[in-house]
């Protein structure tokens, strides 16, 4: 499958290819992110990967997330890592010796968590074939552990007292290396390189992935975290941050939760409130008027973060978010660049820690691009979202559904065969 910049992928082609990606990748009961670097069931991963997964198979897009769900702990946090029992334990670094962690024998799961995508995946996928999802009870099922995994967001990790989420751990926003975390790691002390082996230099370039300064410091932060067992009070935070990325994701998660306690004959008013409670939150903590932007905050330093990354852009869309004008520009200005780069780039094109092909520090990726389109569409920019849609499928068509791709230049970095590139195709196809 090939396309160009100037040529339109072949849409039968890409479908197909998208198809054999997110085949290739299915064990039986989740997917992986990849087959070589990311070889279990990552959480924010699943979620967007049941988003393209309900267009081939609604009923595998419900097992999708009935795997993840059934990894949930008592206290309702849905894990960032499902182990597959059948993968070597030692094939990822940190793997499940290191976590020590699960919710029951026999499930073993990593203590950390990754934004909430998983109530509106829920929704969607029950919208795709309400029937099959009935026969299955899927959403029965599945409303009382989302219910209780944003309890869980809104409580236990509520650390700044003020209505948002915080994050833990720079892997909990999913945007590792973001240079939004460089500040508030700094302050934290990095575990050694020789007492850790890293899996993910075997199948790709150093270049394109975190440094192994940033792998001591992730070290650290998730050893501290576990050595507390897990315990959001007891553990003193090195790292706490508010990410505007992960809160966008709850208010969105929130509202679909809404729909779902509908459709199963639950109230569904707490969920609206929470989302307006949360919306609300957002705009009087971390917006920042002068640069026409949301912030990250940091809990421990204090203050928000002056580092303009793409999850600022996120709430974009958010339905009536009062903001959205300024968001949009920002989004076309010169940080962004929209439609004059490859996708939306993942850090502001004119920082000084821009690096447009390593990870979280400028690569344009597809489920974050995907966002901002959905914040396009919801706000009437039709022209840009139809030129942002036409962007990624050239991008993926070019780079054989690549993880992340170079701004700049289109070019594909790290895995090819990513789930959720293959799934956002599918998704942008349907
Ligand atoms: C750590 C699986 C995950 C994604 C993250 C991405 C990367 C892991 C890693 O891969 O993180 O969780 O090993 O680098 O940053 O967004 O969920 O695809």
């Amino acid at each position: 499958v090939r396309g160009t910049r100037s040529d339109a992928p072949d849409v039968a082609g890409l479908h197909r290819a998208a198809a054999r990606v997110l085949l290739t990748n299915w064990t039986g009961s989740s997917t992986v992110p990849s087959r070589t670097l990311y070889p279990h069931q990552w959480s924010w991963d699943s979620a967007f990967i049941a988003l393209g997964l309900r267009h081939l198979s609604p009923r595998r897009a419900q097992r999708e997330l009935e795997t993840l769900l059934g990894a949930q702990w008592d206290d309702g946090r849905l894990p960032h890592i499902v182990f597959d029992t059948a993968t070597p334990a030692d094939a990822y670094f940190p793997g499940p010796r290191f976590w020590r962690a699960g919710p029951y024998p026999g499930v073993r799961t990593s203590g950390i968590v990754q934004p909430p995508v998983h109530a509106l995946a829920a929704w969607e996928v029950f919208r795709a074939d309400p029937a099959e999802a009935g026969r299955r009870g899927f959403l029965t099922r599945a409303y009382p552990r989302l219910a209780a995994w944003h309890r869980y967001l809104g409580t236990r990790r509520d650390l700044g007292g003020r209505g948002l989420a915080a994050i833990v751990h720079p892997w909990e926003s999913g945007m590792d290396n973001s240079p939004c975390w460089d500040g508030p790691l700094a302050r934290v002390e990095p575990v050694p390189p020789s007492r850790f082996r890293r899996r993910d230099l075997d199948h790709a370039a150093s270049a394109d992935r975190p440094t192994d300064l940033d792998y001591g410091r992730y070290v650290r932060l998730a050893s501290d975290y576990r050595d507390h067992g897990y315990d959001d009070a007891a553990t003193p935070h090195a790292f706490a941050v508010e990410d505007p990325a992960f809160n966008a994701l709850l208010v969105l998660s929130e509202l679909a939760l809404a729909r779902v306690a509908d459709a199963v004959g639950a109230d569904p008013a707490p969920h609206r409130k929470r989302a307006e409670e949360v919306t609300a939150a957002l705009l009087d903590l971390l917006w920042d008027a002068p640069s026409g932007l949301f912030l990250c905050r940091d809990l421990v330093g204090g203050g928000l973060i002056r580092e303009y990354g793409v999850a600022g852009l996120v709430p974009l869309a958010v339905p009536g978010l009062p903001v959205a004008a300024d968001l949009l520009r920002t989004a076309a200005g010169e940080r962004f660049g929209l439609g004059r780069v490859h996708m939306v780039p993942s850090y502001d094109l004119t920082g000084h820690a821009f690096e447009p092909a390593r990870y979280w520090r400028g690569p344009s990726w597809f489920n974050i691009s995907r966002l901002v389109h959905l914040g396009l569409l919801e706000h009437g920019e039709t022209a840009r979202a139809d030129a942002l849609r036409a962007s990624m499928l050239r991008a993926a068509a070019r780079s054989g559904f690549a993880e992340y791709v170079d701004p700049l230049t289109g070019e594909g970095h790290g895995s090819t065969g990513f789930a959720w590139t293959a799934a956002t195709v599918l998704d942008l196809l349907a």
